[in-house]
């Protein structure tokens, strides 16, 4: 194939009025950046606000993705009427984004769960009945202890993403069972977080401490920030390119933040390895590698430099398609700016089945640009010590046993997980019921045709969401959570720049039959007999509580949503320059690794599969106005971006007789469908892949909607290739054709 265009060079006006994200009125800002690439069009719901004079404006904490941003609600007569984000909190600095804006079609979704719900047979035909709290929550507690003392605790597994999964996790505890997975680790960062563990004894948090405000110099490697939209990372990257930062993009597609970009490099998919091992042979041939840094804190310098010493820019050309000299001139911009100056690690890593080492070679360009606990590089972040409340000593935990075995994994995989309810000829399923908190397992994890199948084999699962979203269609039970907005929730103290507490309380009262996820799980554990994990009446005690031998006050928590810890030295800090790892230095050979029959001291590159003739290799990823399914039948969202669409390259779209708009379905090699959906035809993506946006493609009727609407990416994720060190499920190796419809 040939190379794709060059990106114009933006111009300066387009730079600096990058992603500004502004209180009420970013609908319309963001999406216009977002629209200019020729998506589909939509209006601004904010831009319709009236002046309205607030009864109450009750601080609490969004939940619209993970992120958790400080939000101030404004109620009129018992109704949220505006979000907008909190000034004092630190991760909202006052904007919420596009997404945080729109949490309150969250709430007033008319799709919205409404009450209890249990698998019923009425005249041999299953429907869901209705039924009260106390029906539900006794039936299912009835289940799981049956489950309990047939297979054992350890037959029960937690699904669970968001802050209330902690809630969920107590009764598994209490249960006994330590099969909790979540999809936050094996299908998003879990690669990411091993990683960087093993080169630096310790992961790359959440909340990513890098020191992006002060960064000179930027490579994103696939980290789409701009369409991934996370709030206060995309607000330090507007300051970053303010303060003439420049910035590097590695990606198949013509990103957001490539348009930004100083250069990008358009790579082969899957080819990342290779771009990263050459740039890290620069550095050292080059003698552009912080030297004195390394020497005192790197373990394994001159091994490193032997394994690269083949791994030349005329190499990785052969490999990623770029250019030796853009590769050179890349990694020259980024040293020249070191310290100030980093390689995103990324978020969601699990792309093609080398994402440990991926991870790893990021991090090791990254030690050789000397910027760890450095201005404008990593910083290593502070938290507030919150004391934990005081309940009994749990049973010991039965451990998952997984039909896969990765050395590394330091928790049950989400897609082993599915595995072992699943039998096969050779064995019989292990895990028997699931409790599943706020993940749409059948969109999340790779083969929807499997997580099925799982469900209907499973003795029984209980879902608590808020919407009928695909996973509560292959449940027994049905709890309704209300939205964060209804609620209280856990206090959240994380590891920040900044540290502090945020508390989430609700602004409005619970809608329907819906009730808080810690009162769910508080009532179903007095069922079980487990009520003695919760030992408070409600959870403003509780919460009280953790304040008050904290030594800090609930009151003032509650009228600012948040309160400051100390501002602790984040850089240049000596206690920040110890690693623990088994060398105690910066590992750029790993030892852990070199110890592990079959595993490899440095990363390695391994060529991908060729795409067969006739398909594209499918990658998506984020709209900076949707979180996966969560928000596709949010509709204030919705108004925005109504479907997704599959960018396809304007050369094959000319080649294959395909139009700007057109809809069409999609098949995967394994004839699997899904659609149909518009084709975007755009410049800005390579000639072997095409793209599209997570989410949509809902497949439940009850979701009235977004049914029906664009396409599923998760459908035509039948093929993964598993990470051999932790398990990731890389997903970015299915390969799709367009099929013309109407
Ligand atoms: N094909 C494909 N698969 C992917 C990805 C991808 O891009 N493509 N991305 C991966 C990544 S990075 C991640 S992190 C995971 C995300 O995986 P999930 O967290 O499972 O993502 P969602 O689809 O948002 O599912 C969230 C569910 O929670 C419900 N929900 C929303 N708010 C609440 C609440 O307040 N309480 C409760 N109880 N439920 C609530 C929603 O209705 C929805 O059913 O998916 C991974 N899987
Ligand atoms: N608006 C919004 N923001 C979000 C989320 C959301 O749902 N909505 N979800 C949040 C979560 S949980 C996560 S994990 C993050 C995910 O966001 P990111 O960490 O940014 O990661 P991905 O979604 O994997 O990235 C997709 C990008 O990688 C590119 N890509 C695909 N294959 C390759 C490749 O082989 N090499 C390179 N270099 N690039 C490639 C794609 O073209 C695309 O631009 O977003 C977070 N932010
Ligand atoms: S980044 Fe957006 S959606 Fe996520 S918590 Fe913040 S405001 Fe909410
Ligand atoms: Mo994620």
């Amino acid at each position: 194939m040939s190379k794709p265009t060059s990106p114009t060079k933006p111009s300066k006006t387009s730079r600096r009025t990058f992603l500004k994200i502004s209180g009420a009125s970013i609908i319309g800002g963001a999406a216009a950046y977002w629209f200019s690439g020729g998506s589909n069009g939509g209006e601004s719901f904010a831009a319709n606000l009236k002046e309205i004079k607030a009864d109450r404006i009750v601080p609490t904490f969004c939940e619209i993705c993970f992120w958790k941003c400080g939000v101030l609600a404004h109620v009129k007569d018992g109704k949220v009427f505006k979000l907008e984000g909190n000034p004092k909190h630190p991760l909202s600095n006052g904007k919420l984004c596009p997404r945080g804006t729109g949490g309150t079609g969250a709430l007033y979704d008319p799709d919205r769960l409404k009450t209890p719900l249990i698998r019923s047979r009425v005249d041999g035909k299953e429907v869901w009945k209705a039924v009260s709290w106390d029906e539900a929550l006794t039936y299912t507690a009835k289940r799981l202890n049956e489950v309990k003392a047939k297979h054992g605790a350890e037959a029960i597994a937690l699904y669970s993403h968001g802050h209330g999964g902690a809630f969920f996790k107590t009764i598994m505890k209490g249960l006994g069972s330590g099969v909790m997975a979540a999809p936050s680790f094996d299908q998003c960062r879990g690669a990411r977080t091993v990683g960087f563990k093993l080169t630096y004894g310790r992961a790359v948090g959440s909340l990513e401490q890098l020191d992006t405000p002060n960064s000179k110099c930027i490579a994103f490697i696939g980290s789409h920030l701009g369409e991934n939209m996370h709030n206060t990372a995309v607000q330090d990257l507007s300051q970053a390119i303010d303060r003439g930062a420049s910035l590097i993009t590695v990606d198949p597609r013509f990103s957001v933040v490539a348009s930004k970009s100083k250069y990008w490099l358009p790579i082969k998919p899957g080819t990342d390895i290779a771009l990263l091992l050459a740039w890290s042979h620069i550095l050292i041939e080059e003698g552009l590698y912080a030297k004195d840094f390394i020497e005192k804190n790197a373990h394994g310098f001159d091994e490193l430099k032997q394994y690269l010493a083949d791994k030349t820019p005329e190499w990785a050309y052969v490999e990623t398609g770029l250019d030796p000299s853009l590769i050179r001139k890349s990694i020259r911009e980024l040293a020249k700016n070191a310290p100030a100056a980093y390689v995103h690690p990324g978020r969601h890593v699990a792309w093609y089945g080398d994402d440990t080492q991926r991870s790893r070679a990021i991090a090791i360009v990254n030690a050789l640009l000397g910027n760890w606990a450095k201005k404008g590089g990593f910083y290593l972040g502070n938290k507030l010590s919150l004391k934990a409340a005081k309940i009994p000593a749990f049973p010991p935990k039965a451990k998952f046993k997984s039909p896969s075995h990765f050395p590394l994994a330091n928790k049950p995989c989400a897609y082993d997980v599915c595995d072992a309810s699943l039998s096969t000829k050779e064995r019989a399923a292990t895990i028997k019921a699931w409790i599943v908190y706020g993940c749409n397992i059948p969109l999340t994890l790779p083969d929807t045709r499997k997580v099925i199948a799982a469900m209907k084999e499973l003795e029984f699962v209980v879902a608590v969401d808020t919407m009928p979203a695909e996973v509560t269609s292959y449940a027994d039970v049905v709890l309704p959570e209300n939205t964060y907005l209804e609620r209280y929730g856990e206090l959240h103290a994380p590891l920040y720049r900044q540290p502090y507490v945020a508390i989430r309380q609700p602004a409005v009262k619970s809608m329907y039959q819906s009730k808080p996820g810690w009162w769910i799980a508080k009532s179903l554990a007095d069922k079980l007999g487990l009520g003695h994990y919760f030992p408070y009446k409600d959870i403003e005690s509780y919460l009280k509580s953790r304040m008050d031998n904290s030594g800090l006050s609930f009151d003032q928590l509650k009228k600012d949503g948040v309160i400051l810890g100390d501002n602790l030295p984040i850089y240049d800090n000596a206690a920040q320059m110890q690693f623990n790892t088994p060398t105690g230095k910066i590992e750029l050979l790993s030892t852990t690794l070199a110890a592990q029959k079959g595993l490899s001291a440095f990363p390695q590159y391994t060529r991908p599969e060729q795409v067969p003739d006739g398909f594209f290799r499918l990658l998506f990823g984020r709209s900076p106005v949707h979180t996966f399914s969560r928000t596709t039948n949010n509709p204030e969202l919705l108004k925005v971006m109504p479907e997704n669409e599959v960018w396809l390259n304007t050369d094959m779209a000319r080649i294959l007789g395909f139009k700007n708009g057109q809809y069409v379905m999609l098949e995967n090699q394994d004839e699997v469908s899904t659609g149909p959906v518009r084709v975007f035809v755009t410049e800005r993506i390579r000639q072997d892949c095409v793209y599209m946006v997570h989410g949509f493609g809902r497949e439940d009727k009850r979701l009235r909607a977004s049914y029906g609407k664009g396409a599923s990416d998760a459908r035509m994720v039948t093929r993964i290739k598993r990470d051999p060190i932790m398990g990731a499920t890389g997903m970015n190796v299915n390969y799709v054709t367009l099929r013309k419809v109407g």
